[in-house]
This record gives structure tokens, sequence and C-alpha cells, in this order.
């Protein structure tokens, strides 16, 4: 297995290869069927609208329950049988998997003040879907190096922009964030994904279009109005 070949499999799926590292007893990698540590994690998921096609043509796109997750496991559990690795996935916890951990051991990405990861390029517009964990050795390519980018944002819109002051260097207060939501005048946050997420400087390129963004959002105060 080499990772050209398989990105060139995970895109054809409508997944993006998002790195991958070689895990040892402290990332809490879980372990694979036959007890055996796993020696490679490659990370799957997506930058701004890269798998919002594959998804919505998808038959699961439909679907009233959770259909990002149930088209997820499908075309993941499709790639871990054709190559061999066991899926593992960042949802249907608690407890939930690492993935920010392991995504900080897979690529450049840091953590931001809001809890999002930022990448340098693709800013907040990029997720995390699966993970594959593999029984061999799988060499990955150099890490590149380079620096956090809020290390040098000096104004950090992303604490100022959101309406009800939900994200403060304390954390992030999620029942002001919901409260604000379920109004009439959350739908401007609905609609941009999120006004702290937007006012982030880096990658604007690869914000979610409208469509996708309503439907994170939505999926997200779904989940927590009912809790
Ligand atoms: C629980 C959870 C939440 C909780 C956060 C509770 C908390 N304070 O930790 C809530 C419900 C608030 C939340 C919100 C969101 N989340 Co969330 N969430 C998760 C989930 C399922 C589990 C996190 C966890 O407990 N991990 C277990 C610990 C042991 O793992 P860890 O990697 O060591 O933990 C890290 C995180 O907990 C992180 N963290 C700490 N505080 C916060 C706060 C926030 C808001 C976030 C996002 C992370 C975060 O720091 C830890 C150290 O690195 C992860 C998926 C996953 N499996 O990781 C997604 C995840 C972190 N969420 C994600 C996203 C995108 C969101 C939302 C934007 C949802 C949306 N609209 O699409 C919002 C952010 C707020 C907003 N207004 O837009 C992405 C982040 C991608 C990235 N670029 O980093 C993840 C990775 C899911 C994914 N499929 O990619 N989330």
């Amino acid at each position: 297995m080499d990772y050209d070949h398989l990105q060139e499999r995970v895109q054809a799926q409508g997944l993006t290869v998002r790195g991958g590292f070689h895990p040892d007893a402290s990332d809490g990698v879980p372990p694979l069927p036959d007890g055996r540590q796993a020696k490679t994690v490659v990370m799957l998921g997506g930058v701004g609208a890269s798998f919002w096609a594959a998804f919505q043509s998808s038959s699961e796109a439909t679907q009233q329950r959770d259909p990002l997750d149930a088209w997820t496991r499908r075309v993941t559990a499709e790639l871990a049988s054709d190559l061999g690795a066991v899926a593992l996935f960042p949802f249907g916890g608690p407890p939930y998997l690492p993935f920010q951990r392991w995504a900080k051991r897979a690529e450049p990405v840091f953590q931001s003040p809001l809890g999002l990861l930022i990448h340098p390029d693709y800013g907040l517009w990029h997720s995390y879907r699966a993970a594959l964990a593999f029984a061999e050795v799988i060499p990955l390519p150099e890490r590149a190096v380079v620096v956090n980018p809020c290390d040098s944002c000096a104004e950090k819109p992303c604490l100022t922009s959101c309406p009800v002051g939900a994200f403060s260097k304390t954390g992030y207060d999620v029942p002001k964030c919901i409260g604000h939501l379920v109004k009439s005048e959350g739908t401007v946050c609905i609609e941009a994904a999120c006004l702290a997420r937007r006012a982030c400087p880096v990658g604007r390129a690869c914000a979610y279009p409208p469509e996708q963004a309503r439907f994170h959002m939505s999926a997200f105060l779904r989940a927590h109005s009912q809790s």
C-alpha cells in the first residue's frame, strides 16, 4: 500500500486523505480486531465543499437521521474492506475517539481560540470524517514545517464576532450559542456556519457554501436542542 494509491482510492469516494501518523500506545488508537496495535493511522475528511457533491448525490442524503454519518460509514467501510484496514469514526460517542489529537499528529493543524483546529491554508473550513487503521507501516510524506496562523493574528476577530459572546478565552458557552441559534436572530449564524468561524481571515476561499453551512449548523442545532 502506498500513500498516493490510498489518496486516489479515497478521493474516488469523495473524501480526502488528511495526513497520517504512526501511533504509539499514548495515542489511544483502539487495538485492531486481532489485538495488535495499529502501525499506521490515516485521517479522512473534507476541505471546504470537497465531499459535499459526493454526499448530496448519495442515497443516504435524503434519509432523516444522521445522513452524513450514514454516508461516511458506508464509504469508509468500503474503503476499509478494499484496503485491508479498520474504519474508525469521530461520531457515535460518548466516549469519542480523540480525532483532533490525531489530526495534530497527522498534519500541521493547531488549536484555534474557538476550539476548532486551524489549518494554514484551509483556515477553519475543514473536518475529519473518519480514520483508517492499518496493521502495516505505510510510509508517509514528510510533514511540512508551518507556523500556527493564530500566533501572528493580533486582532483575533473570532473572539469578538459572536453576537452573544459565546467564545471567550475561558472556553465555548454552548447553551448561550444554542439559545441564540433557536431564535430568528440566529438565522444569520446558521447561514454563515457560525459568525465567529466566518470572521477568521485564514482560508476564506474554503468557507462552506450556504447549503452546506445550513446543513452542518442545523444538524448541530438539532443535536443540542434535544438534550
Ligand atoms: C463533543 C464535540 C463537540 C462539543 C465540544 C465540547 C467540548 N468542549 O469539547 C460541541 C457540541 C460544543 C461541538 C461543537 C462543534 N463542533 Co465539535 N466535536 C465534538 C466531538 C464529537 C468530540 C470531541 C471530544 O470530546 N473528543 C474527545 C477528546 C478526548 O478528543 P481530543 O481530540 O483529545 O479533544 C480535543 C477536543 O475536545 C478539543 N476541544 C476542546 N474544546 C473544544 C470546543 C470546541 C467547540 C471544539 C470544536 C473542540 C474542542 O480539544 C481537545 C484537545 O485537542 C469531535 C469529534 C471527535 N471525535 O473528536 C467534534 C469536532 C471537534 N467538532 C467539530 C466541529 C466542526 C464542530 C462545530 C463547528 C459543529 C458544526 N457546526 O459543524 C461546533 C463548533 C461551534 C460552532 N459554533 O460552530 C470538528 C472540528 C474540526 C476542526 N477543524 O477541528 C470535529 C473534529 C468533528 C469533525 N467531524 O471534524 N463539538
